[in-house]
């Protein structure tokens, strides 16, 4: 690289680099709290910089630096849109959103307000850079030669070393990052926003791709592998909870073996254990999630179809048709919302919730949130309930509400005036830390009724607790293997993907139901409780409360759990003895159906075929333009 004179194009990747630093730690407001992310911070904008200043060094001489500026341009704009948008969302720029309406469309209103006078530095640095090469120009110093790829290996090498240190220091901060696609403040924070736009790119472009191939067929295939709903209307719970508020509580990382059990003598969830002998309570209820963890359960909730294998559905496929729950239930009358204590991108649900027909929602910046009452990723459970339920008295009644709790999610983070019981002791501190954030959940859940009751929202409601996904991960399965005293292989890891569902309508008798159950069939069931009937829709869950159901439960991995059986990793086995099988019948006929329906499930989200919908075609969005979604 002799021949490379004092270049522009050094000065060019260090201002975008000091840029692109100085507007992460001021505008996104980046906060560093240790060495690792002060690295990241620093190196990952330089890969792609690089990368993208050695293909112009590929190209003919006298192009080189038309190109240069342009892309100096295209980088500043990129950074500043997003620095525009995040002054009024707190929230990055991904593709599916230019093509939504509503944020963009509140975003234009406010523009004037949004854009600063001293905004005008972040695009001086091209000034400079343009008159300097004009001046080296005329001195001889610009243009760089084109040069060959193979030249410009060293900088290739530094490019992947460098990427390489930052994929893995940023694993090091958030553990599959890519995999789970977590918040975009923790993408742009570990991969910065260039990087950030170019996974963006790829999420959509793999997306879109089977959807072109897709036709009405598919859709009409799909309707006929799941065949006629069946119904059971006079079965008397139908239509039992009719016109009543509907409050639903995402019930973070519970799983059932918490349920009527005791830690030195103590319950861990003394209030569901109440709940339970008052309310409709499944007693084998799966959850079904994915990689997409809390927003594959509201998947399942809200649409009856299987999350994706990979990645989250609420990131992938957020811009397909849906008719979901809420906006089943807003053509029915209902105000619909959801509540959380934490950011509206988290999950994207600030973007997936508009296709999902929700009126609104409620997210950290409509609670008082202070220091005090906030503990790990958010407001706690308890000041989360008073505040939610403050927020219900304003809502329009019937209403449709989702609360979803936060204290109870890993690494478990709670105060010491906030335990109700111990710690446990094992060689899983995970574990350990579990039981009181789990105790402190039930307590948050109680301040939900007697504030219900206090406010005469109660009587008027059904109340459903559902646990999201797992809390413990097979990783502690020593720890666990002490708690439940018995050893844990795979047949009992299927069971511990048990999670709660608790039905409570008040003044309907109580009932402890044990059919095999999963997330999927929530809504029908709800829909079943409500007396609603849903013409033309493509679901694939049951309403649990129909005679002629099948007892099935499919896990996202294949497994699935029958009457009598579980099946797990090609093995059979018997649910009341635990022993794996030869015996034919009991798994076998399940086997290719449970790929099938996955299948089926998955060729609707890839292909969008809900969008070949005739409801869907008649009724757009309801979503009135002018109401804003968080
Ligand atoms: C964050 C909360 C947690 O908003 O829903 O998500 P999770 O990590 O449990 O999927
Ligand atoms: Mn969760």
């Amino acid at each position: 690289m002799k021949d490379t004179k004092p270049s522009a194009f050094w000065l060019v990747l260090l201002l975008l680099w000091i840029k692109t630093i100085i507007v992460g730690l001021t505008e996104f407001q980046i906060s560093i709290h240790n060495i690792n992310q002060f690295f990241i911070l620093i190196i990952n904008p330089i890969p792609i910089l690089l990368l993208i200043i050695t293909f112009i060094l590929t190209r003919k001489s006298n192009r080189q630096s038309t190109y240069l500026l342009l892309f100096m341009l295209v980088t500043t704009f990129i950074m500043y849109a997003n620095v525009v948008y995040y002054r009024e969302f707190t929230d990055f720029i991904t593709i599916p959103l230019l093509f939504m309406g509503n944020n963009i469309a509140d975003l234009s209103n406010s523009i004037h307000t949004l854009i600063k006078p001293y905004d005008i530095i972040y695009f001086i640095d091209i000034l400079v850079v343009g008159t300097l090469i004009i001046k080296w120009h005329k001195t001889g110093k610009f243009p760089e030669k084109k040069h060959r790829f193979s030249e410009l290996r060293p900088y290739y090498v530094v490019i992947i070393i460098l990427t390489m240190i930052n994929i893995g220091l940023a694993n090091i901060e958030r553990p599959q990052l890519l995999t789970r696609t977590f918040d975009r403040e923790l993408l742009v924070k570990n991969l910065g926003i260039y990087n950030f736009h170019a996974y963006d790119v790829y999420l959509h472009t793999m997306s879109r791709a089977p959807r072109v191939f897709a036709n009405e067929g598919g859709l009409e295939e799909v309707n006929e592998y799941i065949g006629d709903e069946e119904t059971s209307k006079e079965e008397d719970l139908f239509g039992i909870a009719e016109g009543r508020n509907v409050i639903f509580v995402a019930a973070e990382s519970i799983q059932s073996f918490v349920i009527n059990e005791t830690i030195n003598g103590e319950e861990i969830t003394p209030f569901l254990n109440e709940l339970i002998n008052e309310s409709l309570y499944f007693e084998e209820f799966y959850h079904q999630t994915a990689q997409g963890k809390s927003s594959d359960s509201e998947f399942l909730i809200n649409n009856s179809l299987y999350p994706s294998a990979r990645g989250a559905v609420f990131f992938s496929h957020v811009s397909n048709e849906y008719y979901a729950l809420p906006e089943i239930m807003g053509e029915n009358g209902y105000y619909t919302s959801s509540m959380h204590g934490n950011n509206g991108s988290f999950w994207n649900r600030n973007v997936m919730y508009n296709q999902l027909g929700y009126d609104r929602f409620y997210t950290k910046d409509d609670y008082q949130i202070t220091e005090k009452n906030s503990i790990g990723w958010g407001l706690k459970d308890i000041p989360f309930m008073e505040q939610s339920v403050d927020h219900m008295l304003e809502m329009p009644q019937p209403f449709y509400t989702k609360l979803i709790t936060l204290t109870n999610h890993f690494p478990f983070e709670l105060e010491e005036d906030d335990m109700y019981i111990d710690r446990y002791e094992s060689n899983s501190n995970t574990l350990n830390k579990y039981f009181p954030t789990v105790r402190y959940m039930d307590e948050s859940i109680k301040v939900l009724f007697e504030r219900l009751k206090e406010d005469g929202l109660y009587e008027d409601s059904i109340i459903i607790i559902y646990g999201d996904h797992d809390g413990i991960s097979s990783n502690h399965n020593q720890a666990m293997s002490q708690f439940l005293e018995k050893d844990i292989n795979e047949f009992e890891e299927i069971k511990l993907q048990q999670v709660p569902l608790i039905i409570h309508i008040p003044g309907v008798d109580s009932k402890t139901i044990s059919t095999v159950s999963g997330q999927i069939d929530i809504r029908p069931t709800l829909l079943h409780l409500m007396g609603v009937e849903v013409e033309n829709q493509t679901i694939f869950g049951n309403n649990l409360f129909s005679e002629e159901r099948e007892e099935l439960v499919i896990l996202r991995n294949g497994s699935f759990i029958t009457e009598e059986a579980i099946f797990v990793n090609n093995t059979c086995y018997v649910k009341a003895t635990g022993e794996p099988t030869e015996e034919p019948l009991l798994c076998d006929p399940f086997i290719e159906r449970v790929q099938e329906e996955l299948e089926y499930s998955d060729s609707i989200i890839y292909g969008d075929l809900l969008r070949f919908h005739e409801k869907q075609m008649k009724q757009p969005s309801k979503l009135d333009k002018n109401e804003k979604l968080e």
